[in-house]
């Protein structure tokens, strides 16, 4: 039941949307670049595959193409008031191409921290464009990870990783559009887990809707890793995380609990998807019109094997968070697809590639 959804419409960005459940005050000045209010698309194509009625989160949509941005307008915000001159992250490429584009917005120095090679090339163009100082490092994210935090420990910056609590608070965010858009919180969440922040703020969006009252129930969650990087499933720490899925390539989530604790309280569950799985999912989706990263297909690759499993009720509703924008990283897309055909200037040769002629 939608009783007492807040007075949102014409409201643009998470925090002007959701201000008295976010951290921030009145006289917080406000980073945004009006994130959030993605669109919830119907698939019927996963519907008839699974049956359940299925929903596409689509937080590709984002300013900066990443559900990062939910956070990151949070997490700026405070930084600027409290007067920090520098936003520090390690990130696998959306972390920092939000920063990066959030500390601009607010006239802030900023750093990422990326391992050298395995960061998609327009994420690396967005921390690079935005004016960010962009320091690799030969050594993996979780390497990045625990360098950014020693750092972060002994000098004035501000480390926007969701390891910062406002990250996860702007996140759950977008809990709270689903829940309006459905009138209730679905049956089955589904979504990729690398760091795992996402999957925890989600969880405490639910939870708090819940709260609020406007959902009676809450949803299962079933976060998905990729099967090379895939700690949570395997309970142990993977020293060299691999997956084409560069976004989720992680060994030793920041959230490990938040994700074991969302699973474990709802009902779901973590579990893993192979790299060819996430491609099928990826495919899949491009043919029915939607350019996610690989990263953003491993939910919907987590769906389709539950399916595969019968362990989708049918008839449930079921959200499937799509967590970044395919233009990101297009290599995989041109790789997979047919390649452009070379036709000579003119309407005969035209028909004839079509098979009109
Ligand atoms: C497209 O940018 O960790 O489980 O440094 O970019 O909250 O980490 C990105 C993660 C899923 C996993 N999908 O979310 C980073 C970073 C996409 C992502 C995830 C990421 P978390």
């Amino acid at each position: 039941m939608n009783r007492s959804a807040p007075a949102i419409a014409g409201k643009r960005g998470v925090i002007k949307r959701y201000f008295e459940r976010l951290p921030v005050s009145s006289s917080t000045p406000i980073v945004t670049l009006d994130e959030g209010d993605t669109p919830l698309i119907h698939s019927d194509r996963l519907s008839d595959q699974t049956g359940a009625d299925v929903w596409l989160k689509y937080e590709g949509l984002n300013p900066t193409g990443s559900f990062k941005d939910r956070g990151m307008t949070v997490a700026m915000s405070n930084a600027l008031e409290a007067g920090s001159a520098v936003a520090l992250c390690a990130s696998t490429g959306n972390t920092s191409a939000s920063a990066a584009a959030y500390a601009a917005r607010a006239g802030m120095r900023c750093a990422v921290l990326i391992p050298r090679g395995n960061v998609a090339l327009g994420k690396l163009a967005q921390a690079l464009v935005h004016g960010a100082q962009v320091l690799e490092i030969e050594g993996n994210f979780d390497r990045a990870q625990a360098l950014s935090q020693e750092v972060a420990a002994t000098h004035s910056l501000t480390l926007v990783n969701s390891v910062n609590p406002d990250r996860i608070e702007g996140q759950k965010t977008a809990a709270f559009e689903i829940v309006e858009a459905l009138g209730r919180a679905p049956d089955i969440h589904v979504m990729p887990v690398g760091n795992a922040g996402n999957i925890t703020a989600y969880w405490r969006g639910y939870l708090e809707a819940q709260g609020a009252g406007w959902s009676d129930t809450l949803p299962k969650m079933f976060g998905w890793q990729a099967m090379g990087a895939n700690p949570i499933v395997a309970g142990a720490v993977v020293d060299n995380p691999t997956t084409i899925a560069t976004a989720i390539r992680i060994g030793n989530p920041a959230s490990w609990s938040g994700a074991t604790e969302a699973a474990a309280g709802s009902g779901g569950a973590i579990g893993a998807v192979r790299d060819k799985e996430i491609l099928e999912s990826f495919r899949g989706l491009a043919a029915e019109g939607i350019f996610v990263e690989l990263a953003a297909a491993a939910g919907v690759a987590g769906l389709e094997q539950m399916a595969a499993a019968g362990q989708v009720p049918k008839g449930a509703t079921a959200v499937c968070v799509l967590t970044g924008n395919g233009l990101k990283d297009p290599e995989w897309a041109v790789a997979g697809a047919p390649q452009p055909q070379l036709v000579e200037a003119a309407p005969g040769p035209i028909l004839e590639a079509l098979d009109l002629a």
